[in-house]
C-alpha cells in the first residue's frame, strides 16, 4: 500500500486540498506554498516543504526536490510526487531511517507543475470523435499566446485546438534551449516556446532552483522505465563529475528495475528541466520514464506497484521508486 492509503488517481483539487492538509497538521514539519507565478488560466502550483523547523530556510541544508507532472496526460508523475510527501512526513514519525535523513535535508515536493494541461487531462471526457483533439491525451501547458488567432479564444477546454496549443514545459528551459528534439512549431507536442523560460510554469522551478540550495532533484514523467542524466543532446559536454553522477542513477535503477542512462542515449531533447539546472547550479538532476508502457496505466500498477516496488512493478522486491527516492534524499544528506 501506498504511503496516503490511496488507490485512485487524485484530481487536481485533491492535491491542492492534501497539501494544505499536510502543512496543517504538522506546522513544526510541513509548509504548504503557492509558486510566484500562477497559470495562463489562474491555477496556483501547490507544492510543500518538509524539513525539521520548516520554516528556518536560511539553515543551510541541502534543498532535495522532487516534481511531478510538467506532461499532462503522465498522471502518475504527480501521485508518486506527493506520495514521497507522505513518506516523509509519516516516516519523520515512524522510521528511524526516514527520520535521520529528514533532519538533514530540506525537501520541495510540487506535484503538479503544469495544472492548467493536467486538470484537462485528468476532467477530460472521452471524446472520441476528434481524435486530433482528444483532450485526455494533452501534453503541453495552455499558454496559447503563438498559436494562430482561431484557436487563441477560451480556456484549453472549450477551445477545439485546446489538445494542440500551449508550450511543451520540458522543451522550455534554458539549457540548450532551440536545439534539436525542440519544435519551433505551435502545434507540435514538443513546441519550446517563443523563448527559454518564456513559460510560466519553467520560472516557478527556476525560481526555486535558483533561489534555494538544490543539490538532487527529480523530475517525474511517464513512460519507458528509466533513470535518466544529462546530457540531453550527445554533441555537447558531459559533466565533469559524470562518474559520481552516473553511480546515484545506477543505484537507484538498481531499486526501481529501470535503465540508467544519459538522456540522449532515448532521443536528442534540448530545454528539458535537468539539462538547465545542472549546468546552471551543479546539482544533481534526473528524470524518471515511470513505468512500462503507456502514460496513465490502471493505478495498481503505475502508481502503487511502482512506487512500492511490489510485484508486478519492474523493481518487484528491490524498493521501486520509494527506495529510489530515499536513495536519492541519502545522497543529498550525505554528499
Ligand atoms: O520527451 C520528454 O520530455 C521526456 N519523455 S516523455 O515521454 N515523458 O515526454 C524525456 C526527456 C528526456 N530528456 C531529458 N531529460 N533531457
Ligand atoms: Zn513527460
Amino acid at each position: 500500500t501506498l504511503p496516503s492509503g490511496r488507490t485512485s488517481y487524485r484530481h487536481l483539487y485533491e492535491y491542492d486540498y492534501e497539501l494544505k492538509e499536510l502543512a496543517r497538521k504538522n506546522p513544526k514539519l510541513v509548509q504548504a506554498f503557492t509558486m510566484p507565478l500562477s497559470t495562463v488560466e489562474g491555477r496556483d502550483v501547490v507544492g510543500v516543504e518538509i524539513a525539521t523547523d520548516v520554516a528556518d530556510i536560511a539553515d543551510g541544508k541541502a534543498v532535495n526536490f522532487l516534481m511531478g507532472v510538467h506532461h499532462a496526460r503522465e498522471w502518475p508523475a504527480g501521485e508518486h510526487a506527493i506520495e514521497w510527501a507522505y513518506e516523509l512526513i509519516n516516516g519523520y514519525r515512524n522510521n528511524p531511517e526516514i527520520r535521520s535523513l529528514v533532519g538533514k535535508t530540506r525537501n520541495i515536493v510540487v506535484p503538479i507543475v503544469n495544472p492548467d494541461g493536467f486538470s484537462i487531462s485528468r476532467e477530460a471526457e472521452p471524446k472520441g470523435d476528434f481524435t486530433t483533439f482528444d483532450y485526455e491525451m494533452k501534453r503541453k501547458n495552455c499558454n496559447a499566446a503563438d498559436s494562430p488567432a482561431q484557436f487563441r479564444t477560451g480556456v484549453c477546454m472549450a477551445n477545439p485546438a485546446g489538445r494542440l496549443r500551449g508550450i511543451d514545459p520540458n522543451r522550455n528551459y534554458a539549457g540548450f534551449w532551440g536545439g534539436p528534439g525542440a519544435s519551433p512549431t505551435w502545434s507540435s507536442d514538443t513546441f519550446r516556446g517563443g523563448s527559454p523560460f518564456s513559460e510560466l510554469e519553467t520560472r516557478n522551478v527556476r525560481h526555486i532552483v535558483s533561489t534555494r540550495q538544490v543539490t538532487n532533484l527529480i523530475t517525474l514523467h511517464t513512460f519507458s522505465n528509466l533513470v535518466l542524466r544529462v546530457p540531453g543532446r550527445a554533441d555537447v559536454p558531459r559533466p565533469l563529475d559524470e562518474p559520481a553522477y552516473k553511480a546515484l542513477g545506477d543505484k537507484m535503477a538498481s531499486r526501481n528495475g529501470y535503465i540508467s542512462q544519459p538522456s540522449w542515449a532515448l532521443y536528442d531533447t534540448t530545454g528539458s528541466t535537468e539539462d538547465w539546472s545542472y549546468w546552471a547550479t551543479g546539482g544533481w538532476g534526473f528524470t524518471f520514464e515511470v513505468g512500462p508502457n503507456d502514460f496513465h496505466p490502471p493505478f495498481a500498477e503505475a502508481v502503487v506497484a511502482e512506487y512500492t516496488g511490489v510485484a508486478p512493478a519492474a523493481g518487484a522486491g528491490k524498493g521501486g521508486n520509494r527506495q529510489a527516492f530515499v536513495d536519492m534524499l541519502t545522497n543529498a544528506a550525505d554528499p
